[in-house]
């Protein structure tokens, strides 16, 4: 039985080792990315069951995430090696133009993970599985991508397990904002859990006040709404909960992946049954570690790291 099932692209990510313009960087670190693999490692490093469904290259770096995901006790057996096409990479530019933030500079059209098809997704992954997760990204990734995102959608309706979305549009996948807009809400409305900022939801639904965004998204029926605020921590509601999170106060490295570690944070600590408040805050928590160092899986703590980090920020 696993209980958490992402859909979506794994990258090979090249993180600058040093700051500014890529075109000055000589040496780059190799480290596994992509927004629903990493929620999968982390999940999994939290103590609770995972798959991953998705394609990789028949090449070195397909090879290297199927075992890091493996080595990470992620359920793999859906991950399909794509002998077709390479897999997805991309570069991290840290710190420049815009200090302490990154950019993703992407190689990966046509990339096997774009190649993510409705046949790719079993029906036998969602027996017994308790949450779908899945982001904007794969959506946009190409229209097998998106079909395959519906049919897994679908899967898990019919199943009962709970549809767990995190907006994360990515401006250079999309054509227009307005196509963005057009092809994940009517998938966002589906969600019983959905994680978004206020960039994604001034997009979405034209709104960019945090209490704003729960209130509409509750509006439209989502169970568990968590709206990221960066620096600011996070606000969520959640049946009859509603809870606040500080953030922690962290030197930069890179901020990219803490969203997703933040996500399977959240997922992980409700799948154990905590509060809102306690899943909040750890997942604020998570998030703000992985910010300090470049990668976005090797700062996510295992379940015992996380309550001994937890009780320091929470005595
Ligand atoms: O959230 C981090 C991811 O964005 C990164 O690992 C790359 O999945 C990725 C993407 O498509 O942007």
């Amino acid at each position: 039985m696993v209980e958490v099932i992402s859909i979506g692209e794994a990258l090979i990510q090249f993180n600058a080792v040093t700051k500014g313009p890529l075109r000055h960087v000589t040496l780059f670190e190799k480290h596994v990315a992509g927004a629903e693999a990493n929620v999968a490692v982390c999940v999994s490093r939290l103590g609770r069951s995972a798959a991953f469904i998705g394609r990789v290259g028949n090449d070195e770096f397909g090879e290297c995430i199927k075992s890091w995901l493996r080595g990470e006790g992620v359920d793999t057996r859906w991950v399909k090696t794509d002998p077709d096409a390479p897999t997805g990479i991309y570069f991290v530019q840290r710190g420049y133009p815009i200090p302490n933030r990154s950019s993703m500079v992407y190689y990966r059209r046509m990339s096997a993970g774009s190649r993510l098809s409705p046949e790719d997704v079993k029906e036998e992954a969602f027996v017994d599985a308790k949450i779908l997760h899945f982001t904007g990204i794969t959506p946009a990734l190409s229209p097998t991508a998106k079909e395959a995102v519906l049919r897994a959608l679908d899967l898990a309706k019919k199943a009962g397990v709970k549809v767990s979305v995190d907006t994360n549009i990515r401006l250079p996948l999309w054509p227009s904002l307005e196509e963005a807009a057009k092809v994940l809400m009517p998938m966002v409305e589906k969600a019983d859990i959905l994680f978004t900022d206020p960039t994604d939801a001034e997009i979405l639904i034209g709104e960019s006040d945090p209490d704003k965004i729960l209130t509409a998204f509750r509006g439209i029926g989502i169970d568990t709404v968590v709206v990221k605020l960066g620096e600011k921590g996070a606000v969520a509601l959640s049946g009859e909960e509603s809870a606040k999170a500080e953030a922690i106060q962290v030197t930069v490295e890179d901020p990219i992946g803490a969203g997703d570690a933040f996500a399977g944070t959240f997922l992980a600590c409700r799948l154990a049954g905590r509060n809102l408040l306690e899943s909040l805050r750890k997942a604020t928590l998570v998030g703000s570690l992985v910010t300090t160092v470049r990668g976005d899986q090797e700062m996510i703590p295992t379940h015992r790291d996380l309550d001994v980090v937890y009780r320091y920020y929470y005595p």
